[in-house]
């Protein structure tokens, strides 16, 4: 962008700070945590809106990404009990439920031939399952579907299975790696900051945890993604920091593939008290976390989680990717309260809402490279 007509927009009715740091945005600078917090809380919307989707097209030009993809979720039984969570159900309880990697597989069998090209598989960490039943779960699922990739287990899933088999990070991921995991998800970032954390999942893995598992995974040359949940009873203050904590290990490792902001929803859980944050607040997120995150190249708006709507307006303000198909095969958002309760969108939806946003759609694989047609 013309930086000039952008602080000719804005110079007039700005804040000198605001300005400034806009300038360094668009001189392709990285802003401190303290700018950060200014533009949060100062930088009009349409402002944000504008710097994110200038640093979108610089990495991305016209292209936003979806995939064909669905969703395994073993099981919703789970050894911890966070609060903002709407999924987990006891394991006395009618709803809950634990397939059997016989029914993974027929889940799997069902999609031979479709043009899938990634399972992502996340669930509850299950007390009793050990590291032996995952790595036979991805094994089974890769001979069914060897062309898609196995997107699999957030790291606060591997950080129990791996520790339940006393083994070393390295060691656990070494056999799911050779199992046929390729790349891993970005759940259980939830919030950093230890206070936090400690108020909404309170006996929930670590960050520290959270961020060793990842760092691991790309020394090893596996690529992962990054999220946070955000909207609850957490400040700005702590989504930066949030912000912060993954920008440094991406100076140092280069493994994320992609940032994820998740929306708290409210339904059904034990904070429902707190409320959902409205429609701005998660734009100014997504453009926040597009400016903050020089390092990352891409920022995914989710759709099962924001539903269609926002997801659409979310490509104004900075997200390249809209994630996938999903085939009604996760239940974690329409159970926290998300508008979609069988959450499918074919390709020509996806399609028709990148272009409706004036962008082009591209088919991509879990690496971000373009499917050719
Ligand atoms: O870690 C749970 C979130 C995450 C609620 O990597 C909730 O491509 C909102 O990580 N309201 C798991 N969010 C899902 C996840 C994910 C999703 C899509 C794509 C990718 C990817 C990863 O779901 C959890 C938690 O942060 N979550 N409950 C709730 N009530």
């Amino acid at each position: 962008m013309d930086t000039t007509l952008l602080t000719q927009l804005y110079t007039d009715s700005q804040s000198e700070a605001v300005v400034r740091i806009s300038r360094r945005v668009l001189a392709g600078e990285r802003l401190t945590r303290a700018e950060a917090m200014t533009m949060a809380h100062e930088a009009p919307l349409a402002l944000l809106g504008l710097l994110a989707t200038t640093l979108k097209e610089r990495k991305s030009g016209r292209d936003v990404y979806y995939n064909r993809n669905f969703h395994i979720e073993p099981t919703n039984i789970c050894r911890f009990n966070c609060r903002f969570c709407s999924y987990r159900r006891p394991a006395t309880s009618p709803e809950a439920w634990e397939y059997s990697l016989e029914e993974i597989e027929q889940l799997a069998r069902g999609y031979v031939g479709s043009g899938i090209t990634e399972v992502h598989i996340v669930g509850g960490v299950h007390p009793h399952h050990d590291l032996d039943y995952y790595v036979e779960m991805i094994r089974r699922v890769k001979a069914i579907l060897p062309e898609a990739t196995v997107k699999a287990f957030t790291a606060i899933e591997l950080a129990y299975m791996i520790d339940q088999a006393g083994l070393s990070i390295h060691e656990g991921l070494t056999r799911l790696k050779e199992a046929g995991m390729e790349t891993m998800p970005g759940g259980g970032a939830e919030i950093f900051d230890e206070t936090i954390r400690a108020r909404i999942c309170p006996d929930k893995g670590s960050t520290a945890q959270w961020l060793a598992v990842h760092r691991e995974a790309h020394r090893m040359g596996i690529q992962t993604n990054a999220t946070i949940l955000y909207g609850h009873i957490e400040g700005w203050e702590h989504r930066i920091d949030h912000l912060d904590r993954l920008r440094t290990l991406q100076d140092e490792t280069g493994g994320f593939n992609a940032f994820i902001p998740l929306k708290y929803r409210n339904l059904h859980n034990s904070m429902s008290e707190i409320g959902e944050v409205s429609i701005v607040e998660d734009m100014r997120m997504l453009a926040l976390s597009r400016i903050y995150l020089d390092n990352f190249a891409h920022i995914k708006a989710y759709w099962p989680m924001f539903g269609k709507d926002t997801t659409a307006l979310a490509l104004a303000f900075g997200a390249d990717d809209i994630d996938g198909t999903i085939d009604d095969s996760t239940k974690i958002y329409s159970m926290a309260g998300a508008e979609d309760t069988s959450p499918r969108m074919s390709v020509a939806e996806m399609e028709a809402m990148v272009r409706a946003a004036g962008y082009q759609p591209v088919e991509r694989d879990s690496f971000y490279n373009p499917i050719k047609k």
